[in-house]
């Protein structure tokens, strides 16, 4: 067995982003370049604070007390102070929505730019105590035209985003990016604390052979869904597709961009409007589907073409390989 000498030529995603920037040229910034490497160094705090969690006693729930009587933080509420803190200070933003916070915050005229970014500081945290992969999801707005940052800044289809991303935290930290050229993910490499790039122009497989789905909703599920389902698990040729459902949608988006399939949290008799968050889970999620040349859909619309009418609404969810989503919309279609 030859040895591989290691590369003496990484390519971290600082260097990857700048590299993209001066190729546009004069029109771009570097803002943007700017306000994602925050959001990169935000994403190694909170990774180094989901893997330090047990051993400092942060899991738990926010307000509770440590050993030393000191008051800990609910690691999702910590991982929302980072993105804060961070994003204010990076000089770039003028709006930002977070899952965690009832409004948004207008960044004050001291430190505003003119991006908006829309995030879930730590999406899946009921799966936390379990060490159960989690994650942040994010996606960036440029401000409109003659605006200062207001909420009619995100209340906008997620077309009219410049990138999206999101880092999960596994057994290694991975940051899948795109800046509306394609995706490419990144590798937290700890020992350099430099996300590397890893897994360039990822592209889902336009059809797979898994669907990943909470079917403990069945009874709830409307018939399309369930008659799409019944398709794939008693086909009438081939074999039956498998099942991974992890309850982390950054995991479950992660290995569907990577291995191809369906991911799906649709509305049903029960959540009228699904569950997940349009604005900072349905979107940027959607926006990483269709640039890795997959599909997004409501069942029944693009999901980057809803208009948000408010900030925290849901609504309805299934993304994957292409031909596998469309099978699913063809069941929505029948229906009239
Ligand atoms: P959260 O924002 O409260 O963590 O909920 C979002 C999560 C997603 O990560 C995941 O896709 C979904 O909820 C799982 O929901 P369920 O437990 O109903 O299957
Ligand atoms: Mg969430």
């Amino acid at each position: 067995v030859s040895e591989q000498a290691p590369s003496t030529d990484l390519i971290t995603l600082s260097r990857h982003v700048m590299d993209d920037q001066l190729r546009l040229g004069a029109a771009a910034t570097g803002d943007l370049t700017l306000l994602l490497i925050a959001i990169q160094v935000t994403s190694k705090f909170i990774a180094t604070n989901v893997r330090k969690a047990r051993l400092i006693n942060l899991v738990g729930l926010a307000g509770e007390t440590n050993v030393q009587g000191e008051e800990q933080k609910k690691l999702d509420v910590l991982a929302n102070d980072i993105m804060v803190n961070a994003l204010r200070a990076s000089g770039k933003t003028a709006v930002l929505v977070s899952e965690e916070l009832d409004n948004a915050i207008i960044i004050e005229e001291k430190n505003r730019g003119k991006y908006c970014v829309v995030f879930d500081p730590l999406d899946g945290s009921s799966n936390i105590d379990a060490g159960v992969n989690i994650g942040t999801i994010f996606g960036i707005y440029p401000v409109r035209p003659d605006s200062d940052g207001t909420i009619g800044d995100v209340l906008r289809p997620g077309s009219e985003m410049v990138a999206a991303g999101y880092t999960m935290y596994g057994s290694s930290a991975n940051l899948v990016l795109s800046t509306g050229s394609g995706v490419n993910g990144y590798t937290l490499d700890a020992a350099l604390g430099e996300f590397i790039l890893t897994h360039p122009d990822i592209k889902i497989p336009a059809r797979g052979k898994i669907y990943s789905f909470n079917e403990g909703n069945s009874m709830y599920f409307y018939p399309p869904v369930t008659n799409y389902l019944n398709s794939i698990k008693y086909p009438k040729t081939g074999s039956p597709y498998s099942a991974r459902y992890i309850g982390s949608m950054v995991a479950d988006v992660h290995r569907t961009l990577l291995y191809g399939g369906i991911f799906g949290y649709p509305d049903d008799k029960k959540s009228k409007s699904g569950k997940l968050r349009l604005l900072y889970e349905a979107f940027p999620m959607a926006f990483l589907t269709e640039q890795a040349g997959g599909v997004a859909t409501t069942g029944t619309m693009r999901i980057l073409d809803i208009v948000p009418t408010s900030i925290h609404e849901r609504c309805s969810v299934f993304l994957g390989s292409r031909d596998d989503v469309q099978d699913l919309t063809k069941f929505y279609a029948s229906v009239k």
